[in-house]
């Protein structure tokens, strides 16, 4: 039976990557989509018995239309609600020929199905109630993540315990709403259902709560998108021989000349399970040519966006020069929400004065917060200490710890906290009880269109529609 009355179309579409693999999945959901696979499915040349049919249990056998064989398969049969998309649903496993897969797709057409647009399946399975919107989400960024802490933090969305939280945050701040909205019916009679200071408690935990997440997406984030790490410093100071070394490739140009990189470079690096995202930048001088300049302000606006900032001093300059310039780099920075690794470069030509200039950085910059580690970006001397100092500096929250990674959560938590700061002003200003549920109700509005409680068919389409087909 299907869940779904309102859509009784039948969606297919091919699962897996496009292109010749070992095998491909086909994606049958809807109204028909038993009878219409169980139809094509044939077991040793008899026409499968759908009465017999048990679901969840894959069977061999072969794709027949029309007296033509097709394909030696797997089909796995579901039946509502027990499947992802909470209708009936198959999933038919064939070899990986293109042919093969878009075959069968016009096959499943020809019998009525049409094919599925973009997170059709995903959608069906949140209007199903199979999960809730983030939950849906999360779906979108475990497949597409590319590290052990992206992977984590999708998990951890996928589980539900984000949607937990908030669930718990609204029905607490609903039940304070109804009962001011109860004392509107009683307005002449002048009575407080609601205790004002229960609701100024509730209010600032609920506030604090709300900002936790709010900020945990400039991590969240960057585990999501790997780790902005901008390469800074003056020119020639091998800020490119640097990334190179990381990348262990020649990715950027490398010379003695000074100004050579003149644009950022990107590049991601996993190590150790976090996505790192490496950004060399045009080397810090003054310069009056055009390009260059250009160069430089995007290197400064490189610091101010990274969370970690890696400032190359080169060591054959003597120490002034090198802790002018590192404090040149400090300047530009914000160390609350930043985090500082000096390296000090080609100590290959120091023999053994390394160890002093390290000191003597430490000493002049006094502050603990800042690491710094000795390098030769050239000859790869000192990249297992800044390997170490990246694991040391890396902002990771806790494995349980919720972090917000779509910005979609993030803007709606940024106008719940707006939204719950109004309600304190209001409170505290005594403003008229009506004003104050207004202002309640649009924070329960901004958490519940996180986890698609409050949606609407637009949102819903623009969500959906940044998934795959097939998902
Ligand atoms: N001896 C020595 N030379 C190095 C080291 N790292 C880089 N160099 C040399 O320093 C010069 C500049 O290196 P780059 O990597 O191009 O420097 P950069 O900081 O990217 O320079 P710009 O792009 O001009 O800002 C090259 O000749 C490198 O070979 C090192 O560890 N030791
Ligand atoms: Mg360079």
């Amino acid at each position: 039976m299907n869940t779904n009355i309102l859509n009784r179309d039948t969606i297919c579409a091919i699962a897996t990557p496009h292109g010749m693999g070992a095998i491909a999945v086909i994606r049958v959901s809807g109204y028909d989509a038993l009878p219409v696979v169980g139809q094509l499915f044939m077991q040793n040349g008899k026409p499968f018995d759908m009465g017999k049919m048990v679901a969840n249990k894959a069977y061999y056998g072969h794709i027949v239309d029309r007296d033509e064989l097709l394909d030696e398969v797997l089909v796995t049969f579901f039946r509502a609600p027990h499947s992802f998309t909470g209708e009936d649903s198959a999933e038919i496993s064939v070899h990986g020929s293109v042919f093969i897969q878009q075959k069968l797709l016009h096959i499943l057409i020809s019998r009525g199905c049409r094919m599925a647009e973009a997170g059709e399946f995903t959608r069906r399975a949140f209007v199903n109630r199979k999960f809730d919107l983030a939950q849906a989400e999360a779906i979108a960024d475990l497949i597409s993540s590319e590290s052990e802490a992206a992977h984590r933090v999708a998990i951890n969305q996928l589980k539900g315990g984000f949607s937990k939280e908030l669930q718990v945050m609204r029905s607490k701040l609903l039940e304070m709403t109804s009962l001011m909205e109860l004392e509107l019916d009683f307005s002449e009679e002048d009575v407080e259902f609601a205790d004002r200071s229960q609701l100024k408690a509730l209010l600032q935990e609920t506030l604090a709560h709300v900002d936790k997440l709010k900020d945990s997406f400039r991590l969240g984030n960057a585990i999501k998108n790997g780790i902005p790490v901008a390469i800074v410093g003056q020119t020639n100071t091998g800020k490119s021989t640097l990334l190179n070394a990381l990348l262990g490739e020649d990715r950027a140009i490398v010379s003695d000349i000074a100004g050579t990189t003149r644009d950022t470079i990107e590049e991601t690096l996993n190590i150790n399970g976090i996505l790192y995202r490496f950004i060399d930048t045009a080397g810090l001088r003054n310069t009056d040519e055009t390009i260059e300049k250009i160069g430089i302000e995007r290197s400064y606006k490189k610091i101010q966006e990274a969370t970690l900032v890696i400032g190359m001093l080169d060591a054959t300059k003597g120490a002034e020069n090198v802790l002018f310039a590192a404090k040149e780099i400090l300047e530009k920075m914000d160390l609350e929400h930043q985090q500082l690794i000096l390296c000090i470069n080609k100590v290959d030509t120091l023999d053994d004065q390394g160890e002093a200039l390290l000191g003597q950085v430490r000493q002049d910059l006094d502050n603990d917060d800042i690491m710094v580690v000795c390098l030769s970006a050239k000859h790869g001397f000192g990249l297992g200490d800044l390997y170490s100092t990246l694991k040391l500096s890396q902002p990771l929250a806790s494995p349980d710890a919720t972090l917000v990674t779509n910005i979609r959560h993030y803007e709606a938590l940024l106008h719940a906290s707006e939204s719950l700061k109004s309600v304190q002003q209001g409170l505290e200003m005594n403003i008229p009880t009506d004003l104050i549920s207004q202002d309640l109700r649009q924070a329960l509005h901004y958490l519940g269109s996180i986890t698609g409680e409050i949606t609407t068919d637009e949102v819903l389409g623009s969500i959906f529609s940044r998934f795959c087909i097939g998902k």
